[in-house]
C-alpha cells in the first residue's frame, strides 16, 4: 500500500472483481446456462453472479455423499432471497408466494430470514424464470438481495408508534430504489425484458464493478433495536419530534463476519458520525456507498467491508469523505437509547386504532409440521387479512393492521393453527439461529435443526435454578460468517466442527456489545455444562435485574469487547 493515508490497497485484485468487470453488467452467460439443461447448475463465473440477482446455488449437504456414490451430480437447486425493504409484504403477495413454494420448491418452505425477507429453499432449474416472473407479477422482486452491492433495507417492525414507522418504512423503501443496481440485466433474462446495449447503461453510484463486498443498511426507530444495528454497513437512527420524523443518526462500519484463525476478521460495531436532516438522507447514503466502493479492499475479500475500510483509512478520513461528497457537516448525534431488541409478541394496538399481531415463528421457517400447520394458518390468514404483513429482523411475522371487528378472526385462526401459542417461553422467543445444514454450503455445525432442543435445555436450566421467568438472548450460528447474529447475543455459539462450536458470553439484551470467545471448539454437552453453571451462578448472585450478559461481564468471567479491532481477540 503505497497511497495517501492506505485510500486504495493495492495488489492483485480478487477474482470476483475480474467476474464483475466482465460481466456486461451482471449478464454474464447467465442466460445460456439456463438452457442447458445437462447440468442443474450454473457454470464458472454464472455460479457467483446469479447471486446479484437475489439466487444462489445450493444442494442438499444430507443427501449429498449418496448421490456421490450413485454417480450422480449433487441435486442441484437455488435458493431465491426477496427483496422486501422493511419486511412489508401483502396478503395478496403471500398468497402467491406460498403457492410457489407449494408447488415448486423441494423443501415447500416459506423460510422468514434475520433480514426482514423470505427464501425459498430448493427450486429446481426449470422453474426458476416462471418464479421470478410469479413474483415480478404480484410486484416483488431480488433484485440485489446477495452479491456485492446493497442488500434488503431493513426497517424496525414497530407498529405502536406508526405514523413514524410508516414514515421510517417510506424511507427504507427509498434506499433501497436509490441504491439498486440500475442495469437492466434482472428484467432481461428473468422476465424476458427488451434488451438494452450494457454500453449505452450506467451504475452511478454502485459503479460498473459493483462494490467490493456485500453492503448492508437499516432504518432503525429507537428505543428498539430490533434490526440490530451493528452487523451492519449503514444505519439511519430515526430522530422523531412530536411523533414526526425529523431525520437521522448515522451510524457507519457494523458487521460481525470472521474467520476462524484469521486475527485480520472480526466483528465490529458501526461508528456515529452524527446527525442529518431528512433531505439529505438519500444523499448520504450514496456517499457511504460511494465512498466505500472507491476505497473498500478489492484485493481480500476477507478484508473488503467497510467496517475493514474504516479501520485501514481511519473513521475521521471516512467521515470527511462521506462530508464532501454528500455535500454537508454531519451535526451532532440526536440523544436516543435502545432499550430492547426482541419483537412484541401477542396482540398490540397501534395509534391508529389498528391492531397488530406478532407471531414466533421457531427459525422463521413455514412449514406445516405435524400438529402445527402453519404455512395452512398463514395462508387461511391471507385470506381473509385486509391489513399487510411484516416480517421481522428476528424471523417472526406480524399480522399488521388489523381493524377491531377483524381481531377475533384472525385470533382464532392464529390459535387454531398453531401460529399463537401459550407454551412459548420467553427463553425461545429469545433465540435465533441461522439456516446452516443441510443447504448451506458454509455450514460447519447444526444451527437451525439444533435450536429447538438447545433451548429446550436452556429453559429447563432456567427453571432449575427459579429463574424460569427470565431469558437469556441466545443465538447460534453455523459458522463464523454470523448469519444468526450469534456476536450480538448474551450468549453466542459458533459452529466450528460437527457439533463443535465456539462459546461466547458477554453482549447484552440491546445489542450494543459483542460477546467474547470463553471456551473454543466445545461439544454441545460441554455447552450445556457450562451455560448451567453460569446460570446457577447468575441466579445466585445477581443484582436486581442484572441480566445475565451484564453479569458475567460485572463477576469477571469474561472482560468486555470495547474495542474489537483491537481487543476482540485478546
Ligand atoms: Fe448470511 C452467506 C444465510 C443474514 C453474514 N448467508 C450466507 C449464505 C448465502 C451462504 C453462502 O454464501 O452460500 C447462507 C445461505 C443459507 C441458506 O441455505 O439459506 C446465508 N444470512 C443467511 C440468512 C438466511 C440466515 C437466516 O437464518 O436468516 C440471512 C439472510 C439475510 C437476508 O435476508 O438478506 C443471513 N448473513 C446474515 C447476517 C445477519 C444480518 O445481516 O443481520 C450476517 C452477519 C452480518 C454481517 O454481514 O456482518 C451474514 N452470510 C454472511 C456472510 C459473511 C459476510 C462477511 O462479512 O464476511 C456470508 C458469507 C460471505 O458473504 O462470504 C453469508
Ligand atoms: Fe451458513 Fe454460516 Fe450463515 Fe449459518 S452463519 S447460514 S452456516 S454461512
Amino acid at each position: 500500500m503505497s497511497n495517501d493515508k492506505n485510500l486504495i490497497v493495492e495488489g492483485k485484485l480478487s477474482d470476483n472483481e475480474r467476474l464483475k468487470k466482465e460481466s456486461n453488467l451482471l449478464r454474464g452467460t447467465i442466460t445460456q446456462d439456463l438452457a442447458d439443461d445437462v447440468t442443474g447448475g450454473f457454470t464458472a463465473d454464472n455460479f457467483q453472479l446469479i447471486r446479484f440477482h437475489g439466487m444462489y446455488q445450493q444442494d442438499d449437504r444430507d443427501i449429498r455423499a449418496e448421490r456421490a456414490k450413485q454417480k450422480l451430480e449433487p441435486l442441484h437447486n437455488v435458493m431465491l432471497r426477496a427483496r422486501l425493504p422493511g419486511g412489508m409484504i401483502t396478503p395478496k403477495q403471500w398468497l402467491e408466494i406460498d403457492k410457489f413454494a407449494q408447488d415448486y420448491s423441494i423443501y415447500g418452505s416459506i423460510r422468514l430470514t434475520t433480514r426482514q425477507t423470505f427464501q425459498f429453499h430448493g427450486v429446481l432449474k426449470p422453474h426458476i424464470k416462471s418464479m421470478h416472473q410469479t413474483l415480478n407479477a404480484t410486484g416483488i422482486d431480488s433484485i440485489a438481495t446477495a452479491g456485492d452491492v446493497n442488500r434488503n433495507v431493513l426497517c424496525t417492525s414497530n407498529p405502536i408508534e406508526s405514523e413514524v414507522h410508516q414514515q421510517a418504512w417510506q424511507w427504507a423503501a427509498k434506499i433501497s430504489e436509490h441504491l439498486l443496481p440500475k442495469t437492466n440485466a434482472y428484467a432481461e433474462i428473468w422476465l424476458n425484458g427488451e434488451k438494452v446495449d450494457s454500453t449505452q447503461e450506467d451504475e452511478p453510484i454502485l459503479g460498473k464493478n459493483y462494490l467490493p463486498r456485500k453492503f448492508k443498511t437499516t432504518v432503525v426507530i429507537p428505543p428498539h433495536n430490533d434490526v440490530d444495528v451493528h452487523a451492519n454497513d449503514l444505519n439511519f437512527v430515526a430522530i422523531a419530534q412530536d411523533d414526526q420524523l425529523i431525520g437521522f443518526n448515522v451510524l457507519v462500519g457494523g458487521g460481525l463476519a470472521m474467520t476462524h484463525g484469521d486475527k485480520s476478521t472480526f466483528p465490529r460495531k458501526a461508528d456515529d458520525f452524527g446527525f442529518i436532516p431528512l433531505d439529505k438522507t438519500l444523499d448520504v447514503a450514496a456517499a457511504v456507498v460511494t465512498t466505500q466502493r472507491d476505497w473498500g479492499n478489492r484485493v481480500n475479500r476477507k478484508n473488503a467491508k467497510t467496517k475493514y475500510t474504516l479501520e485501514r483509512v481511519g473513521v475521521e478520513t471516512f467521515k470527511a469523505e462521506v462530508e464532501k461528497r454528500a455535500g454537508l457537516t454531519f451535526a451532532p448525534s440526536k440523544p436516543y437509547e435502545f432499550t430492547s431488541r426482541g419483537d412484541r409478541f401477542g396482540w398490540v394496538e397501534g395509534i391508529d386504532g389498528k391492531h397488530h399481531l406478532t407471531l414466533f415463528i421457531e427459525n422463521g421457517r413455514i412449514l406445516d409440521y405435524e400438529n402445527k400447520p402453519l404455512k395452512t394458518g398463514c395462508r387461511e390468514i391471507a385470506k381473509v387479512h385486509q391489513g399487510d404483513f411484516r416480517l421481522t429482523a428476528n424471523q417472526n411475522l406480524i399480522v399488521a393492521g388489523v381493524p377491531t371487528e377483524q381481531k377475533q378472526v384472525i385470533e382464532d385462526l392464529a390459535v387454531k393453527y398453531g401460529l399463537k401459542r401459550e407454551d412459548v417461553s420467553k427463553q425461545r422467543e429469545d433465540s435465533m439461529a441461522c439456516v446452516s445444514l443441510p443447504t448451506c454450503p458454509l455450514a460447519m455445525a447444526e444451527a437451525e435443526r439444533y435450536l429447538p432442543d438447545a433451548v429446550s435445555e436452556i429453559e429447563a436450566m432456567l427453571n432449575k435454578h427459579d429463574v424460569g421467568d427470565e431469558s437469556i438472548i441466545y443465538r447460534i450460528t453455523g459458522c463464523p460468517n454470523g448469519c444468526g447474529r450469534a456476536m450480538l447475543a448474551e450468549i453466542g455459539l459458533v459452529g466450528k466442527g460437527p457439533n463443535k462450536y465456539n462459546l461466547h458470553l458477554g453482549g447484552n439484551r440491546e445489542g450494543t456489545r459483542i460477546p467474547r470467545m470463553y471456551k473454543e471448539n466445545i461439544s454441545d454437552v460441554e455447552i450445556m455444562a457450562i451455560i448451567d453453571e453460569l446460570i446457577e451462578k447468575w441466579a445466585k448472585q445477581r443484582q436486581p435485574k442484572e441480566a445475565f450478559g451484564d453479569f458475567v461481564i460485572r463477576a469477571g468471567i469474561v472482560k468486555p469487547v470495547i474495542d474489537s479491532a483491537r481487543d476482540f481477540y485478546e
